[in-house]
């Protein structure tokens, strides 16, 4: 049906009224979509625009609005955010841990200079701005257990250094120009999916997936290697918790959040109570494992949950139960 352009006025106007226009960028990683399946039931369909630069699948474009965006096109990003009325902007992309290692000078564009795109669009427009930050903004001299939210951080990863520039940029602009900017540390994430981006914590997810497809897994870190992770659900329930919380509350612009710990050793046991002959290899990574034992083994989250009500739903057990579930459905 031809709307005319007083009726799409009218349309915008409503939703500028009753809810949020927002922009997520590298929608169609590990969170994006999730994500936006979330803010799609609160807000409406149509008021969130997902991107990215690749090819969305039929099932994407059927959830709502989709686009190209290329972080490193400033004009076009703005065009985006004009066009869509965006009031937040979600930036997902960025080279995880492990491959950004492999191709550094990309993980400065994407994660340095796209950014920087990011900052300048969100401060322009008046924005609210979601950056999430990471386990691997912490490094060899950071305390392991617990870490708090204020200590030193050296990361020794172009990942973690980007972050801990995202982190400094985000909260000078706040300072400097009034920028609306926040920020979660995230632990490694799990969910039963494997649009993973190549992380040093992607081990956890590959495990449960070839626990049930081959019964074996290959790990590149040592058994006792142990870093904070998250099921996807309280991810997402806390990032919206977070984006929804009235500014006056937020006492920091950057909050680590966590859930739970575990070892490779601690989570193949908890598959194998569910597949008693599954077995695990240890064949050491350099790479994967030097980044792994530079992180945090146990991650403190106080802070967020006194100012804004973080909380947690998933353990070890419940965390197991739901992937062995989950990617059983899927592979049935
Ligand atoms: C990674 O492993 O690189 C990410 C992270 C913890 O930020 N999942």
């Amino acid at each position: 049906q031809h709307k005319s352009p007083s009726m799409t006025f009218q349309v915008r106007h409503q939703s500028a009224v009753t809810g949020k226009r927002i922009i997520i960028t590298g929608g169609l990683g590990q969170i994006g979509q999730r994500l936006a399946a979330h803010l799609r039931a609160k807000y409406g369909q149509e008021s969130v625009l997902l991107t990215d630069v690749k090819k969305p699948t039929k099932e994407v474009l059927k959830d709502g609005p989709y686009e190209y965006a290329d972080i490193l096109d400033y004009n076009q990003l703005k065009r985006l955010v004009v066009n869509h009325g965006a009031d937040w902007l979600i930036h997902f992309s960025a080279l995880l841990s492990a491959v950004g290692e492999q191709n550094v000078p990309l993980a400065v564009k994407v994660n340095i200079n796209g950014l920087h795109n990011i900052l300048n669009i969100a401060n322009d427009f008046g924005l609210r701005l979601f950056v999430p930050s990471t386990i691997g903004a912490f490094g060899v001299d950071s305390p392991k257990n617990p870490t708090p939210d204020f200590c030193i951080q050296r990361p020794k990863t172009i990942y973690g250094v980007a972050k801990v520039h995202a982190e400094l940029m985000g909260e000078y602009y706040k300072e400097r120009f009034g920028l609306d900017f926040r920020s979660l540390r995230y632990p490694g994430i799990i969910s039963a999916d494997l649009q993973l981006g190549g992380g040093t914590t992607d081990y956890a997810v590959m495990m449960f997936y070839h626990a049930l497809t081959s019964g074996h897994f290959t790990c590149g870190l040592r058994p006792d290697t142990r870093m904070p992770m998250m099921h996807i659900d309280d991810c997402i329930t806390s990032t919206l918790k977070f984006m929804e919380t009235p500014e006056e509350k937020l006492k920091q612009r950057v909050y680590n959040i966590s859930a739970m710990s575990f070892t490779p050793q601690e989570i193949s046991d908890e598959i194998k109570k569910y597949i008693p002959e599954f077995q695990v290899t240890y064949k050491g990574n350099p790479l994967l494992q030097g980044i792994a034992d530079s992180w945090p083994d146990v991650f403190e989250d106080v802070n967020a949950r006194r100012d804004w009500g973080h909380y947690h739903h998933y353990d070890i057990t419940r965390l197991a139960e739901f992937m062995m579930d989950n990617f059983k459905q899927q592979l049935d």
